[in-house]
Formats: structure tokens, C-alpha cells, sequence
């Protein structure tokens, strides 16, 4: 073949042996373990040219979001570390030495045992970022050196709503969009959170099934899919689902079978619901009283229905957990929990937050030896201690401050985003007193300079991972690129840790092969059969779908064993913490010291993390692919309000609020309700969570209210286009 035609089929990346490029398959792991869509790697001299969906792959069947197309940008970014560092200069500053990872591993080790044998284990922090495919490796690490506080994005991120699953139903059940009629889309954000999730809901629409979605922004989903749109006001979830409910019991819509055989509380729960009549469900809301009945009528009559709250933006607020369970509770009167079409409880974990339908060892596996607590935020969140199997670190930085009830010395972190924590930094300070700080990341961060030793870690394109899928279905992938620099993987660094800390554990010890094997009991697979599929997906011969309605029959995991509509589990919190066993609706803006001043000062409602398609957190705001679709932080403010304060399409404008004040271009849209405004979080430029106060956090699960922020916004002298 002629040169010319050569460099053009290289050109096009057509694999071959004339072109020398090969196709091998990985997963990405850049968001949610529900996804991580199967990759095709287009490799040139052991480089990533292109990356492809892979056809036939059970998850995502070539699709992939515009995140996972940004890979190749992704893995390559320029500020990749690339050799363990050490801190020079003062904290935050960002000089670092050089060091080996002997030196490197050497120094933690001592660190880390010298605050154990002084101060004892549980001054150690454990921490982890977003990323979750290391953790049933960290989780046990953390408890074999013998500290209980293991910690992670489980404190601000799905949790809430486990809980608010947990103590209502036993279990977390998901919608069943295939067999549903109807889809009650509750801050569902699919478009831009999900990417493959509005294709079921477009399945139920092209079925004639009915679709409602409750948002306070016009959204794709609205656009696209919604019958009726509730617009409510920011936080009001809980009194919109109690003025459901009233509509429901009122009208006699209940499923009386379901209620009478299956729920625990109904009563007490019905003479709360009387509180939340029409006007009042539409003074708090904001929604007119004929959308509400027409909500709760096409709800209740049609059968059967399901329901999606966010587990995120639903509990980022004070009231956020109970304004969850309010939700839930839907599910029960209507007889819509554990049936097809209704919401299901799935198969029990597989492995790492998914069921895949069929066993593993994981959870043992991870939870193996939990030591003694008191965790971090387990004083002041007890019902989060007592549902979760991790601290609680949104109370970090109030334990930090005080030294109560233990001092913390210590943080090893894997992916630490200061920008995670909100009022960032008041956080900083608090972090600033601790003895010793170990981050492990991909990238340069402005987070890692906090760090007094900084270790390279690979993506998941250059390490070994597991995962599996909805299905039965699992893959074990090696990797397709050598890892960059001198960069390993975080399993090899914990088990290298392992080793220099002297932890005793007898898998541990063993390394990754054998502590995979372990969790790999029951599963019907082997580690050799995963080997040999070539970083293939293969199918478990243990795959048992869930047949709904097997739970009911069963009974549930509640004290009663029944659906509580007053949990009983919460119920023992009502003296100690005044937590209420029903789901109590309270303003989200209650904790103000003087609301009616402060609404006047701040009289905008915040959104801080609206998901926007192209970003993910803190970390695609510097691959230049996603970040060209908005080149500069943004501000979505609402047209009418922007013009009233003589601000135009891309104004450099300042937000502001009692807990801090950042800077950034407004954006006029239509979309975002009078009074209201929304922004996407995890730039370091402007930094959304400098706007959330880090005390106003939920007494129920210890989230803080991301989305519910009272503040105001002004032009920048000069600040003009
Ligand atoms: N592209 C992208 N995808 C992501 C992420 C990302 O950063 N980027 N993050 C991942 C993570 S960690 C999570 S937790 C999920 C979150 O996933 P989602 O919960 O879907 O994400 P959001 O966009 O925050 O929220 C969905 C919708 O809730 C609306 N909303 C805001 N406040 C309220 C409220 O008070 N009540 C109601 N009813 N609705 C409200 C928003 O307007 C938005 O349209 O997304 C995951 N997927
Ligand atoms: N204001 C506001 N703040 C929010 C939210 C919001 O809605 N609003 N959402 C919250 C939610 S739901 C979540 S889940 C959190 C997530 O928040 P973060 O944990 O902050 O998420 P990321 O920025 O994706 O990742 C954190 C760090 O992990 C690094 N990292 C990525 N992959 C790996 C890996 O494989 N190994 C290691 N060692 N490091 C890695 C990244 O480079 C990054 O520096 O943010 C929360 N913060
Ligand atoms: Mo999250």
C-alpha cells in the first residue's frame, strides 16, 4: 500500500495491522458505579488514540456521554503527578520536593503509626473522594490499622436516601420503568446526571405511559417527557409529598389491601397528612392547588406507578432526608412498593453499591473487623451511625475545630476535593491544624497542595479493576496503557501500605488476586475464567432475577416488618435528638436566627451542583474538550431578576452571603424560577461550596443543604462583557 494511503487509514484510526492500532475493550470509571459504560480503546504506540462505546457492552451498548468521550483528554491531562511529592513549603502553597516512593512510603508509615500509638487509631482519618472502585480494599484497610473513621462521598452523596429507603421500606427500591404506566420523575435531572436513563422513561412514553416531573427548573426532561410539571420552590419536597398524600387519603385512593396487610403507622401518619390540605401544600410549594390534585390523582389511579427522588438533590437540604421519606411513603399508600412497575427492591450489593443478581463476598469482605467507635459525626448524627458502616464527615470540620470527643491528627485520603466540603475555607483552617496529610490522586489539584505528601495515581485505563452489571453480568479488566510517569494504581499502594505500616490482615497481606478470589465466593465465577475473557464482560451461572413481591411475602427489614410510615428505628431519636419517627415537613431556611431580616438581604435561593452534562465535579473543568462546551464559571440566573439588577447575558456578577462571596458570569435564562439561581460546583476559580455554611446540615443524616442557600447577587463595577 502506498505511504499516502497508510498515513491516511492512521488518519481515520482504522485498526489493523497496516496501521499497527488495536481495539481493546475497557470500562470507564468516571461517574456512578450504576454506569461505567463499557469502553473500546483505539491503542497507537501504546498510546490512546480514540475512544469508542462498545457495541454489545450489557450496560451501555456502545453509548457513551460526553464525559466518557473525553477520555482520552481525561487520562492525558496535563497536570498529571508523576512521582511522589513532598511538602516545602506552607500549606496550600504548592511547593513540593521530589521524593521516592520508598521515602515516600517510609515517611507515611512512620506518621501514621507514631499518631496511632499516641493518640490512637481513630485520630487517623481515612477519607475518600467520589471515586469508588477501590473500596472494598480502602474500607478494610482502614479498619485492619484499626481506625473505625472511614469516611467517604457516601456523607453528601446517596446515603440520605438509603436511609429515608431503609427506614421506610427495609430496602432501596428502585423504579421499574420497563412495566410501569407511570414515572414520577422527583428531581430527576436523567439528561445531564444519567445518560442512558431517559431512554427508559422515552420507552414508558412511547407506551402511552404518563410521565411527572417535579423540578423547580424547566429541565430536557420537562421539556421532552413531563404530562404535568410541578415547579415547586426549592426544599419544599416534603410538603409537596404530604399534600399528595392528603389528596390521596381524602379521596379515598388509597391502596387499602396494601395499607391494611403490609404498613406499620398509618394512622398517626394520615392525621399528620390533615396539616397539609391544598392551600397549605400550595402556600409552602408554590404550586397551584389543581396541579397538586392532578399529581396525586394520576399518582393514586394510575396502576401500577413508580417514583425516582433524586437520593442527592432531594436530601441536599436540612429537611432534605425527611422530605425523602415523605416521598417514599407515596409508594406505600398507593400499593406501589415491591410490585412490577412500582418501585422494586432489587438483589441484595453484588459488588461496590450494585446488584447484579448474584452473591459476592464483598460487604463482608470490606467490613471485616470494624473497630470500636465513636466515629466522626456519630454523637451528633445517630441515626446516620446507626444505618451506616462509615463515619459521618460533613462533622469533620466541627470535630477538627474543638478536639470533641477525640482529637483527629491524621488524614490519608484517596482523591481529596477540598471543594467537596462546604464553606471550603473554614474547612481549610481546620485542616490546616492536623499533623499529617497524605493525598493520592491522578492530578495536581489545588486540594493536594494541602497535602504533606502527594502519590500519582493511574486511571482506570492503565490498572486492573473489577466491576460488575445489571444482569448478572461481570468484568475483569487489565490494563490497555502502561501507567503514566511513575504512577500505580491505588490497590497497589494500599497494599504496598500494607506492608510498610505492618497492618495484620490475613488477605491483605496477600494482595489484590487473592482478595478478589475471597469476594468471588458464591459468585459462580472465577478469577481464572475473568482472566481468560479477556477483558471480555461474562455472565455469572448464579444470575437469579428478583421476582417482585418476594420481599413482601418474606416480610421486611424493619422492626415491624412491615412498610413504616412511622419508623420505628428513627422513633428511638425522638428524646435524645428530637428526630421524628414520621416525615415531618420543616422550612428548609428555618435555622436562620432572623428570617424575616435575612430573606430580605438574601432573598435568592441557591442551587450549588445542578448537574450540567460535561462536567463531573471537580475534575473535567480542566480537560479542555468538556470544558470548551462552557468556557468560564457560570451563574444560571433568572432573566426577569437580571434585568431588574441592570445585569446582562455574560456580566462578571458577585455572589454573596454570610458564609463567603465568589465571582462569576451570569447566565440569563428563563429556565431557573424568579428568585432562584443555580450553579454547578467544583471550580477552583469560583467555588460554589464557599456559598454553603458548613454548620446547616441535616439532623438526620448530616447532609449539608447544597441546594438550598439563601444569598444575593450583584453587578461587578466594570464587570461587563
Ligand atoms: N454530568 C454529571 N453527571 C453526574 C454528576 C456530575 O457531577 N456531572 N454527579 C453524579 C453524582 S455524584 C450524583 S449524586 C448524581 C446526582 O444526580 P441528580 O440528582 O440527577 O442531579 P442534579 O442535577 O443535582 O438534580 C436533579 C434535578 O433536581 C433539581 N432540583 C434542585 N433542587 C431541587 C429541589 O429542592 N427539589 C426538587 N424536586 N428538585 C430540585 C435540579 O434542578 C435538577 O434538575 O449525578 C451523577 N451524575
Ligand atoms: N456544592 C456542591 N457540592 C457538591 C455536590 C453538589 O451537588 N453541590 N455534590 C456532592 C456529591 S453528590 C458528591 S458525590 C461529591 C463528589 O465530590 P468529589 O469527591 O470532590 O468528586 P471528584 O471531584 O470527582 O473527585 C475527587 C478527587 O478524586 C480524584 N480521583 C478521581 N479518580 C480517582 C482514583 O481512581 N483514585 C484516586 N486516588 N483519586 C481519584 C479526582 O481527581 C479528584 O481530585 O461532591 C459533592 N459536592
Ligand atoms: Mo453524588
Amino acid at each position: 500500500m502506498p505511504l499516502e494511503s497508510v498515513q491516511e487509514l492512521i488518519r481515520a484510526k482504522i485498526p489493523g495491522p497496516t496501521t499497527g492500532i488495536t481495539v481493546k475493550q475497557t470500562f470507564c470509571d468516571i461517574c456512578a458505579p450504576g454506569n461505567h459504560c463499557g469502553i473500546d480503546v483505539f491503542l497507537r504506540d501504546g498510546r490512546i488514540i480514540k475512544v469508542e462505546g462498545t457495541p454489545g457492552h450489557p450496560h451501555n451498548n456502545g453509548k457513551l456521554c460526553t464525559k466518557g468521550l473525553a477520555s482520552r483528554q481525561y487520562v492525558y491531562r496535563q497536570d498529571r503527578l508523576r512521582v511522589p511529592l513532598r511538602r516545602i513549603g506552607p500549606r496550600g502553597e504548592g511547593r513540593f520536593e521530589e521524593i521516592s516512593w520508598e521515602e515516600a512510603y517510609a515517611e507515611i508509615a512512620e506518621r501514621l503509626n507514631g499518631v496511632k500509638d499516641k493518640f490512637g487509631a481513630n485520630s487517623v482519618v481515612f477519607f475518600t473522594g467520589y471515586s469508588k472502585w477501590y473500596r472494598p480494599f480502602y474500607q478494610r484497610f482502614a479498619f485492619s490499622f484499626g481506625s473505625v473513621n472511614y469516611c467517604s462521598d457516601d456523607s453528601v452523596c446517596n446515603n440520605s436516601g438509603v436511609m429515608g429507603m431503609k427506614t421506610t421500606g427495609g430496602r432501596v427500591a428502585m423504579p421499574d420503568l420497563r412495566n410501569t404506566r407511570l414515572f414520577l420523575g422527583w428531581a430527576y435531572g436523567g439528561y445531564y446526571s444519567s445518560h442512558l436513563s431517559p431512554n427508559g422513561v422515552k420507552g414508558l412514553k412511547a407506551r402511552g405511559g404518563k410521565v411527572i416531573i417535579v423540578d423547580p427548573r424547566v429541565t430536557p426532561a420537562v421539556k421532552h417527557f413531563a404530562d404535568l410539571h410541578l415547579q415547586l420552590k426549592t426544599g419544599t419536597d416534603g410538603a409537596l409529598a404530604l399534600g399528595m398524600a392528603n389528596i390521596i387519603i381524602e379521596n379515598n385512593w388509597v391502596d387499602w389491601q396494601y395499607v391494611n396487610n403490609h404498613t406499620y403507622g398509618f394512622d398517626e401518619y394520615a392525621a399528620y397528612v390533615r396539616r397539609f390540605d391544598p392551600d397549605t401544600a400550595s402556600r409552602l410549594t408554590g404550586v397551584p392547588k389543581d396541579l397538586i390534585y392532578e399529581a396525586a390523582r394520576l399518582f393514586a389511579q394510575t396502576k401500577p406507578a413508580c417514583l425516582n427522588p433524586s437520593g442527592s438533590t432531594v436530601a441536599h437540604h436540612i429537611n432534605g432526608f425527611q422530605n425523602y421519606r415523605a416521598i417514599v411513603c407515596l409508594l406505600g399508600l398507593t400499593g406501589n412498593y415491591d410490585v412490577a412497575g412500582g418501585n422494586v427492591p432489587g438483589t441484595a450489593e453484588t459488588y461496590i453499591y450494585k446488584g447484579a443478581g448474584f452473591p459476592m463476598k464483598s460487604v463482608e469482605f470490606s467490613r471485616r473487623g470494624r473497630p470500636r467507635k465513636p466515629i466522626v459525626g456519630g454523637e451528633r448524627f445517630p441515626l446516620w451511625d446507626e444505618l451506616n458502616e462509615e463515619a459521618q464527615d460533613m462533622d469533620l470540620t466541627r470535630q477538627l475545630e474543638t478536639g470533641e470527643p477525640y482529637p483527629l491528627k491524621a488524614l490519608f485520603a484517596l482523591g481529596l476535593n477540598l471543594k467537596m466540603f462546604p464553606d471550603t475555607e473554614r474547612f481549610k483552617r481546620a485542616l490546616a491544624q492536623l499533623d499529617f496529610i497524605v493525598d493520592v490522586d491522578l492530578f495536581q489539584t489545588d486540594s493536594a497542595k494541602w497535602a504533606d505528601i502527594v502519590l500519582p495515581v493511574c486511571s482506570s485505563f492503565e490498572r486492573t479493576d473489577f466491576k460488575v452489571y445489571g444482569g448478572g453480568w461481570a468484568q475483569l479488566v487489565r490494563p490497555v496503557i502502561a501507567p503514566l510517569y511513575e504512577s500505580k494504581s491505588d490497590t497497589e499502594i494500599l497494599f504496598d501500605l500494607v506492608k510498610a505500616l505492618g497492618i495484620k490482615d490475613p488477605l491483605l497481606e496477600k494482595g489484590y488476586d487473592a482478595c478478589l478470589t475471597y469476594m468471588l465466593r458464591g459468585s459462580g465465577l472465577t478469577l481464572d475464567e475473568l482472566k481468560a475473557a479477556d477483558n471480555k464482560p461474562i455472565r455469572s451461572p448464579r444470575f437469579a432475577p428478583y421476582v417482585p413481591g418476594t420481599y413482601t411475602k418474606e416480610g421486611y427489614d424493619t422492626p415491624s416488618g412491615k412498610f413504616e410510615f412511622a419508623s420505628q428505628v428513627i422513633a428511638k431519636y425522638k428524646e435524645s435528638h428530637n428526630l421524628d419517627a414520621l416525615p415531618t415537613y420543616r422550612n428548609p431556611f428555618r435555622d436562620e436566627k432572623n428570617p424575616e431580616e435575612s430573606r430580605k438581604k438574601y432573598p435568592i435561593v441557591l442551587t450549588v451542583g445542578a448537574r450540567i452534562p460535561f462536567a463531573l465535579h471537580s475534575r473535567f473543568h480542566d480537560v479542555p474538550w468538556t470544558r470548551s462546551f462552557r468556557p468560564e464559571p457560570q451563574v444560571d440566573v433568572n432573566r426577569a431578576d437580571a434585568e431588574e439588577k441592570g445585569i446582562a447575558e455574560g456580566d462578571l456578577v458577585e455572589l454573596f452571603n454570610p458564609t463567603g462571596r465568589i465571582r462569576l458570569r451570569a447566565h440569563l435564562t428563563d429556565k431557573v424560577a424568579p428568585g432562584q439561581a443555580a450553579l454547578y460546583h467544583g471550580y477552583t476559580e469560583a467555588n460554589g461550596c464557599e456559598l454553603v455554611d458548613a454548620g446547616h446540615l441535616d439532623p438526620y443524616s448530616g447532609f449539608p443543604a447544597y441546594k438550598s442557600n439563601l444569598c444575593d447577587y450583584e453587578k461587578v463595577k466594570g464587570g461587563g462583557r
